[in-house]
């Protein structure tokens, strides 16, 4: 049976890849925060008692801000895959926490990177790398892209995407940075863009609120649908040879077409409920992220079929349902209305 190590596993794109890894059979590792309340929602449903004989999910304290706990952690699992996704993800606060998100989103790459060459175990390693490291260079990104990130989370992705690479040309290690272009889905956290929009459509509609606030409608984004997204990371770590993919969906949409699209599915003018703040304005902005992801169709078959308008309409359906199932114990819960879906 493989094993995998996955540190972010309580994020979006960690409980997808779980739920991937665990219908492959792989026995699956993931790296939690200890927090004061219970932070493990998005994987809840999967998670088996321990003491069970068919457990496969385990999960163990750790931050990737102690490089010795990632050392330790690393030897006694001796994973045959790490999959890095955690980190500081959000573009807005990293002005707020610059040091933060340069401490974990960076640094905590080449903490895990070092504890994977220290711990001596062979095994291949998946760098969440992202689109932002694009930055201002214009559309259409692709791997030859310059690097022109706008943001200290940018920033420390970059220095993440090269610890990676430097990783894998000094020491032979099969490590692969997924560049990815965004990716939502009805367990994106609720401060990123798409997710604030639809939850906000589903709460409008239900008579909870009036109005939403946000920044700047003009940003053009290529959104695709994350389960499809750690379907390409698994694939990364399957090739023969270690290399660095884009995952995108060539699409070409702005914030407002999001809204526009999310609004109308929930039958409301988006006009009548949207306002602006400028407090949700970044100091410097990314305009246009469009990504080509050929290399990883010609190379490793990933092809994706959820387009933004789609994943517009699967988000609002899935708060529509969430917000009727409020308090509903999860096994009554639709498929669609829950973070299953
Ligand atoms: P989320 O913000 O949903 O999840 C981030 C995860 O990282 C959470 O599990 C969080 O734990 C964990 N985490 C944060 N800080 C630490 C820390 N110091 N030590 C250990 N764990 C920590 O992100 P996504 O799932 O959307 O994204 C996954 C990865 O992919 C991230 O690295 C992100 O930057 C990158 N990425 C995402 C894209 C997207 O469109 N979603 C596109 C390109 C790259 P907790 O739950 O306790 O907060
Ligand atoms: P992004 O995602 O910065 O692309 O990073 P986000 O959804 O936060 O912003 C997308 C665009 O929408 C504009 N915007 C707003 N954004 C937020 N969050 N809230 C608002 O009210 C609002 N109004 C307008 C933003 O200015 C921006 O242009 C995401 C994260 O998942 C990163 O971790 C990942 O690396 C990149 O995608 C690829």
């Amino acid at each position: 049976m493989k094993k995998a190590l996955i540190t972010g596993i309580t994020g979006q794109d960690g409980s997808y890849l779980a739920e991937l890894l665990l219908s492959k059979g792989y026995e699956v590792h993931g790296l939690i925060r200890r927090s004061s309340s219970f932070n493990t929602s998005r994987i809840d449903h999967l998670y088996v008692d321990p003491h069970q004989a068919d457990a496969r999910l385990f999960l163990h304290y750790g931050d990737l801000s102690d490089g010795a706990r990632l050392v330790t952690l690393v030897s006694s699992i001796e994973p045959d895959e790490v999959y890095n996704l955690a980190a500081q993800s959000h573009v807005r606060v990293s002005f707020d926490e610059p040091e933060h998100t340069g401490n974990t989103t960076g640094i905590g790459a080449i903490r895990l990177l070092e504890a994977v060459r220290l711990a001596g175990v062979k095994c291949r390693f998946y760098q969440a790398s992202s689109s932002e490291m694009f930055g201002a260079s214009p559309p259409p990104q692709n791997e030859e892209t310059l690097f022109y990130p706008r943001s200290p989370y940018g920033a420390a992705k970059v220095y993440a995407y090269w610890v990676t690479r430097n990783y894998r040309e000094a020491y032979g290690m099969y490590a692969v940075n997924g560049i990815l272009f965004n990716h939502e889905s009805p367990r994106r956290g609720e401060t990123f863009v798409t997710r604030k929009i639809t939850r906000a459509a589903a709460r409008i509609k239900a008579g909870l609120e009036q109005h939403v606030y946000m920044g700047n409608l003009d940003a053009v984004r290529d959104w695709g649908y994350a389960p499809e997204y750690v379907e390409g990371m698994w694939r990364m770590l399957q090739a023969d040879e270690p290399d660095d993919y884009v995952l995108a969906t060539g699409g070409n949409h702005s914030v407002r077409d999001f809204l526009v699209a999310a609004f109308e599915h929930a039958g409301l003018d988006w006009e009548e409920h949207v306002r602006f703040d400028e407090r949700y304005l970044r100091p410097t902005e990314v305009d246009a992220l469009i990504g080509d992801a050929s290399k990883a169709e010609r190379i490793l078959g990933w092809r994706p079929t959820v387009m933004a308008p789609g994943l517009a309409r699967i988000m609002v359906d899935a708060d529509i349902a969430a917000l009727e199932c409020e308090g509903k114990p999860w096994i009554d819960r639709p498929a669609h209305a829950d973070w299953a879906a």
